[in-house]
């Protein structure tokens, strides 16, 4: 059966033969942000998608979580299944217990159906600020359904750019969940480190309930992948960012490849070079065990082994 969808023009297709990383991932390793697309065919896109991606389902995501040595995955709702869960959902049940979900549901979700969400594995929802993926929600609309789903003890994904923090910090500090925020708030990785801008975002983490993912280096940068002559590093721009952010908040950080990465427009990363790209920011042994195990397990398994 083929998908009755059209991909976005130039839209880039996953990258279809990762290396195999030269960084081994620590046993137990959870790759804490990636996505399902479909197949388009059998989970239809939504119509108010502002993306049509090519397929990337369950049976890719769990070969490439094998082929890079990953134990489990975290999979966030995509905005192209807009608040039809049920791509996400098929994939978190067809895991065996390997991965979790983080939804998108509207202000007049059930109990009943959050409920049903929470026994599949969907352990948070996520709200996403960026204009160019969703219309703006109103911020009533949030925060009702954060009051629903803070008691099933789940927390929010908040997915926003850095330079609109200064507008959002103030809602984000009424929601009454942990928070973990995408891709490090997306700092304009061409502005200092120690500059207002991070070092607001640095303050804003600095609560006890606010977990960071270190990941999408190659979104935020700028200075982008290793060159084909086989330069060392990746994504150099995007490194003092993250080294800062795991040295400061060691116990709160999480880890993820963002696969089938959508909305990239250069170029599409080798997965396993996202990997090789970890131990650049999490310098020690000790960072990488607690970014890529202790930190996701004690978030999305509390009280399971890794
Ligand atoms: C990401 C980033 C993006 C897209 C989505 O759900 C989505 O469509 O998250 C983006 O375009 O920056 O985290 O996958």
């Amino acid at each position: 059966m083929s998908a009755p969808f059209t991909k976005s023009p130039g839209w880039l297709d996953w990258y279809r033969n990762p290396s195999t990383p030269r960084f081994a991932l620590p046993q137990g390793t959870v790759d804490a942000h990636c996505h399902v697309f479909g197949p388009g065919a059998e989970f239809p896109f939504a119509p108010e998608r502002r993306y049509t991606p090519g397929d990337g389902g369950k049976e890719e995501l769990f070969a490439l979580r094998d082929h890079l040595g990953v134990s489990r995955n975290v999979i966030v709702q995509a905005t192209c299944h807009g608040a039809d869960n049920s791509a996400m959902v098929d994939a978190v049940q067809a895991s065996g217990g390997r991965a979790r979900g983080v939804a998108t549901v509207r202000p007049d979700v059930t109990d009943a159906e959050l409920r049903r969400l929470d026994e599949a594995g969907v352990r948070g929802v996520r709200f996403n600020f960026l204009k160019r993926l969703v219309s703006a929600a109103p911020k009533d609309d949030l925060a009702a359904i954060a009051e629903k789903i803070a008691p099933l003890g789940w927390h929010i994904v908040i997915y926003f750019e850095g330079a609109d923090l200064a507008e959002l910090e103030g809602f984000f500090a009424s929601l009454p969940t942990p928070l973990v925020v995408d891709h490090m708030g997306r700092p304009d990785v061409t502005k200092p480190v120690d500059g207002p801008e991070f070092a607001r975002f640095l303050r804003f983490t600095d609560r006890n309930n606010v977990w960071v993912k270190v990941s999408c280096p190659e979104r935020l940068s700028l200075t982008g992948p290793p060159a084909l002559d086989g330069q060392e590093h990746a994504y150099t721009d995007a490194v003092p960012f993250g080294r800062r952010v795991i040295a400061e908040f060691p116990d709160r950080v999480l880890w993820g490849t963002d696969w089938p990465h959508p909305n990239l427009t250069d170029h599409m990363p080798d997965d396993g070079l996202l990997v090789d790209y970890i131990p650049q920011v999490a310098v020690t042994a000790e960072q990488q065990h607690k970014l890529l195990v202790d930190n996701p397990m004690r978030l999305y398994w509390p009280g399971d082994d890794a």
